[in-house]
């Protein structure tokens, strides 16, 4: 896993050089913006299945998904789809944190499009569901924090699309 710091170091150091211009102000945004980022993981961490709860109801219940024949239905599928929503939600917190999504390259993004290929899990549902999580936690953290964290949930949708 990297974070934003270490993505700017490394690439220096394979280069030889002291840090220039562009990767300075690529550290002072994210050093300015670490409470920001901070505050939003501690909202997200004390209202997560709230979250997860919003984002369901507003993609998911009531449609073809949740109904007989459908991937959610029965509720041992309906659970596994709350438990990766939840995944979703939180390794985009962790890289939200980091300020770098490679965290969710390593541990969510990696085998997933295959494992729900293989398991008839609809790709595109999926995909509409973690947009409904991005608004639900814009509402939750507010807009600055919640444009931040869209970049990873959008970096999720786009890795599994
Ligand atoms: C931390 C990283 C991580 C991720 C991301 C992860 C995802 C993941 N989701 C799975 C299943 C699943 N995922 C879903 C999800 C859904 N079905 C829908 O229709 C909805 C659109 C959607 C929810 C948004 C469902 C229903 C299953 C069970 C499918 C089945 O067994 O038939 C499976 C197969 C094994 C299992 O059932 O547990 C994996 C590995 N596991 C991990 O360890």
């Amino acid at each position: 896993m990297q974070d934003a710091i270490t993505s700017v170091i490394n690439s220096a150091d394979v280069q030889g050089k002291y840090l220039d211009g562009t990767a300075m102000s690529k550290l002072k945004s994210y050093f300015q913006t670490g409470e920001l980022r901070v505050r939003a993981a501690t909202a997200i961490s004390a209202s997560a299945s709230s979250i997860v709860k919003g984002a369901v109801a507003k993609a998911l219940l009531y449609t073809d998904t949740t109904r007989p024949g459908g991937n959610m239905y029965t509720t041992r599928r309906y659970a596994a789809c709350i438990r990766d929503m939840d995944y979703f939600l939180r390794y985009a917190t962790y890289a939200m944190l980091a300020g770098d999504p490679s965290i969710l390259d390593e541990r969510v993004l990696n085998g997933l499009k295959e494992t729900y290929n293989s398991l008839g899990v609809p790709v595109g549902t999926t995909v509409q569901a973690i947009q409904a999580m991005k608004e639900v936690t814009a509402g939750v953290v507010g807009a600055d924090a919640g444009k931040e964290m869209g970049v990873y949930l959008d970096y999720i949708s786009s890795g599994l699309s």
